[in-house]
């Protein structure tokens, strides 16, 4: 059993030195599973920190427990460590260049709970029912017996939060609220959570909020919608492409509309190829997100997936909205 492959994975690490990481651009699952995951193995005894989980939106900041983080270190950070855990990174593209070395040197888990995922390493548990990478760190602390500290129940509890889109997607399931109902019983408080990932919006967010809907377009009666932010839009802002990802999501939120397509240009963090243009696709049932993210080399979830397209930005469009209509929209409605 793949869950149990893990917990025999990090027995033998106790008193050794575990490197948790994730994808690029963390989002709330990301890193709330990453520290979750390290706080609860600290509290058994295994050195685990949480290796270039970075940038982290403002949004998420409140998760963070300082000394779980090691932020660009130094290069040789990898002989430092005896293994690698690697979380809902769907991927393999999606690791940053600079943690993929440690996949190379070091022995690997994987928790994901991206159907597209692969895995790395030699622990490998996917589960794609499951609602986010952080509802799997909770099933692991209880069928291993760990205990979840305060800090780390806050964080997936905030992972399991942001990835059911705050309980409201389809994959909030028996399983993500047990899983958060555990995160609440281990100190998790709600309101302060929602207040930080919420309720505290910055104004150049604000600002970038407002262009995504001024350019709103609907196509195919409606039932398509598209918007899109520049790397210029973004500089004005003051904000890094990384807190894009949930920008788009109002699109999908307007009333007929069946799939979402929200484009803009990645600012091209380091090691970063610079200037792709990242596509971040959302649709209602029955349209599959991931047709569409598969065709162009990206991943994701039936309903939230995204993928990066070559530049310029209005031909990446060009094409995502035909990949959209070929797949969903074939025929305009009689
Ligand atoms: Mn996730």
């Amino acid at each position: 059993m793949a869950l149990q492959d893990i917990v025999d994975f990090i027995m033998p690490l106790r008193g050794k030195r575990l490197a948790a990481v994730t994808h690029s651009r963390p989002d709330g699952d990301a890193a709330g599973s990453v520290w979750g995951l390290c706080g609860i193995l600290r509290a058994i005894g295994v050195g685990a920190d949480a290796v270039n989980l970075a940038p982290i939106p403002e949004s998420l900041r409140f998760l963070r427990i300082p000394e779980l983080d090691r932020i660009h270190p130094e290069p040789d950070w990898p002989d430092q460590y005896d293994a690698l855990a690697v979380l809902d990174c769907g991927e393999w593209p999606r690791l940053d260049p600079v943690n993929q070395v440690a996949a190379d040197k070091l022995p690997a888990m994987t928790i994901d709970h991206h159907a597209t995922s692969a895995g790395v390493g030699g622990a490998i548990w996917i589960d794609p029912a499951a609602s986010s990478a952080g509802e799997m760190v909770v099933r692991l602390a209880r069928v291993a017996g760990w205990t979840i500290p305060r800090g780390a129940a806050q964080a997936l509890w905030a992972a399991i939060v942001t990835d059911t889109g705050r309980f409201s997607y389809e994959n909030t399931s028996v399983a993500a609220l047990e899983a958060a109902k555990e995160c609440v019983r281990r100190g998790a408080d709600p309101a302060t959570a929602a207040a930080q990932l919420y309720q505290s919006i910055g104004r150049g967010e604000l600002v970038l909020r407002r262009r995504v809907m001024e350019r709103i377009e609907f196509l195919r009666d409606g039932r398509l919608a598209t918007s899109w932010l520049s790397r210029d839009d973004f500089r004005e802002a003051g904000i890094d492409a990384g807190v894009a990802q949930g920008l788009g999501d109002i699109l999908r939120s307007v009333e007929g509309v069946e799939a979402a397509l929200f484009l803009y240009e990645m600012t091209g963090a380091a090691g970063e190829a610079p200037a792709r243009v990242k596509v971040s696709v959302r649709t209602r049932t029955p349209h599959d997100a991931t047709a569409l993210t598969a065709r162009f080399g990206g991943g994701g979830h039936l309903r939230a997936a995204g993928c990066a397209l070559d530049p310029p930005l209005d031909a990446a469009r060009k094409k995502a909205v035909a990949a959209a209509t070929e797949l969903w929209f074939p025929e305009p409605r009689p």
